[in-house]
Formats: structure tokens, sequence, C-alpha cells
């Protein structure tokens, strides 16, 4: 039979720990961008289950508002990196994940490939009962005998075999659940937890059940004998010096609480530099996803979400008033860059182009989705028409709406955005012109806007002005390929 405490388990449960922190808090920077948890993909505004948030917008409210309104500002000591930056949240859960998973699949190949498993799957049913009275010895403050030849007593190793075997598979499954490539190339996998939102409050839930776990295996060290667990799980070896093991034990708590807070205070300080080092790790496994997956999705018109929140507030220019209160009879797209035939359309010679309606969900980066019906012109028929020439890489989308001027908190400039060409090449990749069988509203983007149903919604440029095709986008605005991924340090990646 293998060791009871083998040098490989010290060490990956030390991995663990120090990435299942990295995910908590960064998790919880995710969850601040949108406080409140929901059962089902419309989020009615009043209709969560869970709110950590004082503030309160309705469908009815008096006050016009935007999703981002909704955004909380966290602390750094329970967010990572914390003060709304859901982006760079984003970029370390994505990159901690990676490494989780790997500390795991290592985990697992030496447990399988040493025996060791036989001390963590319960083989039969008896562990139940056993269990059962295991607590019950417990509850008479008293420790519970081992398994004979084992090292845990059985409501430990029953509990071990479920954070194991069950909630962490749990985690990286609503994990993928919540990724808007899978969920629109693979609509069924999003039903198996009840959405999006299902698979957001479970993978919330998940979280709680990692935390519980982990005050009490923490308070069970503490009531068994500390030196012995501390020798056993630090050195590997039950007979080490105790007191070795916990000033060993402690100082390797200091690193990873040093290493939070270094990381912590780099990402807040060099934020650019943070997305863009992280988005090395993160973006390759994004681009593959988004290569390959293409959106298979096909709500029924009685999925329509009653309620559709905005992002983003309207352009205030005055040119923009006059073409709206027209009718947008004025408007005119150009479409050029590097294309053979460079073109300017009205909204009617759009409509000529090509004519498409799908039912979509979109997903916002916050966290929020809703069901839309939306119709307008395929991207790929707008390729047909003008020709990109073969240096076009990407397509960038203008918009109206002067973000300093709509949005302020220290941002400014216009809203722009681009994707790969073969991303708009997607047959659900289209220049809506409706929404619900309606002319697109003012705050859903009229007179056009972008719809990519297998990418987060702030790649959907609203109120787009012009479209052009370049060969590359690092002399637009900041140089990250969007205003977002400019100025809120989004991942230029979206497909997760
Ligand atoms: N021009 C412009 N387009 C934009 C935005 C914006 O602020 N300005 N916000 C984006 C974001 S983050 C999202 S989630 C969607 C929201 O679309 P909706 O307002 O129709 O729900 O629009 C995207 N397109
Ligand atoms: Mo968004």
């Amino acid at each position: 039979m293998p060791a009871f405490f083998p040098w490989w388990v010290a060490v990956t449960h030390f991995l663990n720990l120090f990435f299942l922190l990295l995910l908590a808090r960064s998790g919880l920077e995710v969850l601040s961008a949108f406080p409140k948890l929901y059962w089902y993909d419309d989020c009615p505004p009043g209709r969560e289950w869970a709110r950590f948030s004082k503030k309160m917008y309705g469908k009815d409210s008096r006050k016009p508002w935007s999703s981002l309104d909704e955004e909380e500002a966290w602390n750094p000591v329970v967010a990572l990196p914390g003060k709304k930056n859901i982006g760079l949240g984003r970029h370390w859960h994505f990159m901690s994940v990676q490494f989780w998973i790997l500390t795991g699949v290592v985990y697992l190949v030496m447990v399988f490939a040493t025996g060791y498993w036989h001390y963590l799957i319960p083989t039969h049913w008896s562990i139940i009962p056993d269990s059962i009275k295991s607590i019950g010895t417990y509850l008479h403050f008293q420790i519970p005998p081992k398994i004979p030849g084992e090292p845990f007593e059985p409501a430990q190793k029953l509990a071990y075999f479920v954070i194991i075997f069950l909630l962490a598979p749990f985690q990286i499954l609503t994990g993928a659940a919540m990724s808007p490539s899978v969920l629109a190339r693979f609509p069924w996998y999003g039903k198996l937890f009840h959405g999006k939102q299902g698979a957001r409050s479970l993978h919330f839930l998940g979280l709680v059940a990692f935390a519980v776990f982990t005050v009490i295996h923490v308070s069970m060290v503490l009531v068994h004998d500390v030196p012995r667990e501390a020798a056993s799980i630090v050195l590997a070896n039950p007979e080490a010096n105790g007191t070795t093991a916990i000033i060993i034990g402690c100082a390797g708590l200091f690193l990873i609480l040093v290493l939070h807070v270094i990381i912590t205070w780099f990402s807040l300080r060099y934020r650019r530099r943070t997305q863009r080092l992280l988005g090395i790790m993160v973006n390759p496994f994004e681009r593959a996803i988004s290569k390959s997956f293409l959106s298979r999705q096909r709500f029924r018109s009685r999925d329509i979400s009653p309620y559709f929140r905005v992002n983003g507030y309207p352009p205030t220019s005055t040119e923009y008033e006059h073409l709206a209160q027209d009718g947008f009879n004025g408007y005119s797209l150009p479409i050029g860059g590097l294309v053979r035939h460079p073109v300017s359309l009205s909204l009617e010679q759009l409509r000529g182009v090509g004519d498409h309606s799908q039912i979509t969900k979109h997903n916002c980066i916050q966290g929020w989705t809703a069901v839309a019906q939306w119709g307008g012109v395929p991207l790929a028929s707008i390729i047909d028409l003008v020709e990109p020439l073969e240096s076009a890489k990407h397509v960038v989308f203008y918009a109206f709406d002067d973000k300093g001027l709509t949005e302020g908190e220290g941002r400014y400039g216009f809203f722009y955005g681009t994707i790969p060409v073969h991303l708009a090449r997607n047959p659900q990749s289209i220049l809506a012109l409706e929404m619900n069988g309606e002319p697109l509203p003012i705050e859903h983007g009229a007179p056009v806007r972008v719809r990519l149903e297998t990418q987060l919604g702030f790649k959907m440029v609203k109120w787009v002005c012009a479209i052009e095709f370049v060969e590359d986008y690092k002399d637009i605005g900041q140089g990250q390929g969007g205003w977002r991924e400019d100025q809120q340090f989004y991942a230029n990646a979206a497909g997760i």
C-alpha cells in the first residue's frame, strides 16, 4: 500500500491552495461586475435570488441606466484585483484555472498510479453509516478512529472524495457552461445547468461549498494533533519534528499571502502589462475555440426575454440626434479599408445586401444574459460585396458614441471594436437592423449594430457609423483592438 502522506500530496496540496485562492478571489471580481444571481437567463431586474449590492435598478426605473451602473467596486482584499476590474479579474481566473487543472491532473495521475485512490474512493456503502458515526463522535468532542490500514477516518475520506471527485469537476463543468462560444455551439450543454444563469449560480454555490469545506478542514486539523498533521501534510512524514513542520507550514502560508499581495498590487498598478502578460496564456485557448465553434443557437419566439438590459448610453452628438429625428433617412454606412470595392450604403441599400434573422442569447461580460430576435444583413454578404484583400485580417466597427461624454469616469474617445475576419464569416454574425421584429431601438444600437453570437456582448458594437477592413488594429485607439480592451483592460478574446 502507498505511504499515507507521500511527498506529491504535500506539493500538490500547496499548489492547490495557492491556485484555489487565486480562483476564488478573481471569481469574486467577476461577480462584482454583476453582483446578482439568477436561475433564469432573462435576468429580470428584481428577480435575482441573491444580490450582493445595495443598488437597485428596476425595469421601470425613471432614470435611464446601463448595466455597467450595476457593477460594484470590491475591495482588493477579497477580490483580485478589486476596484471594478472585471477584465483583469477574468484574466487571472482563466490563467489560474489552467494551472489549477494541471495540478489536479498531476495529482490524479499520482493517485491512480500509486494506488492512493484506495484511501480516497469509498468502495462500499458502509462509508455512509460509518461517516455518520464519525461525525457523532466529533459531536461528543472525541476523535473518531481511522479506517484500519488507511490514513483517514470515514467522514474524512468521504469528504475528500466529494471535494476531489465531485465538487472540483462540478466547478469545471459549470465554468465551461458560462462560455459564450461553448453555449453558442452546444446549446444542449447549457441546458444541463439550467442555462448560463443556472451555471453561474451553481458555480457560485460551488465556491461556497469550497469555502465551507476549507473552514471545516482547517478546524479539524486544529482539533486533531496539529504538529503531527503539519508534519504529515507539510513534510510528508508524520514522524518528522512537529515544530519544524509548523514553522515551514506557516512560512508556506506566508509565501502565498505575499504572492497574493504582489499580484494584486502589480495588477492594479500596471493594468496594461497585466492584461498583456496574462493574455499570452489565456488568448490562445480562446482563439482556438472561437475559430472552431460556430453558433448553432436556435431559440423559439417564446424564449425571447421580456426585458433586455442595455449596456452603454446612446450617443449624444447633434449629428446622431439629427439622424435619429429623421428616422435615419440620412444615414449611410461607409465600408472600406483593405477592400476591392469600397461602398457607402444607405439603410435601404444595406437591406438589399442580405436578410437573415436569428433568435439568440446575449452574454454580457458582466454576467447577464437575455434572448432576442435579431434581423439584418449577414456580415458574410458584406464580405462578398466589398471583397477584402488578402492582407485584411480584422474588421473594425466604429461607433457614434463618445464614451467621454456618455460614460465619464475618466474615459474618453469614441467606442469601437474589432473582430478577426473569420468571425465575421460565422453564419450568425450579422449587422442587425431589427430587434424582435421592430427597427432597432435607440438604446440597443439604432440604426445598425453588430451581432456575433459566439462572443461576449462588448464585441457587438452598437450605433455603427463606419466599417473598415485592416491588417492590424495596433494603430487604432490604444491598440488593443477595441474601446473596452483599451480602457477597461478586457481581453481582446471574447469567446470565454
Ligand atoms: N457603441 C457601443 N456599442 C456597445 C457598447 C457601448 O457602450 N457602445 N457596449 C457593449 C456591451 S459591453 C454590451 S453587453 C452590448 C449591450 O447591448 P445592448 O445594450 O443592446 O444590450 O453592447 C456592446 N456594444
Ligand atoms: Mo457588456
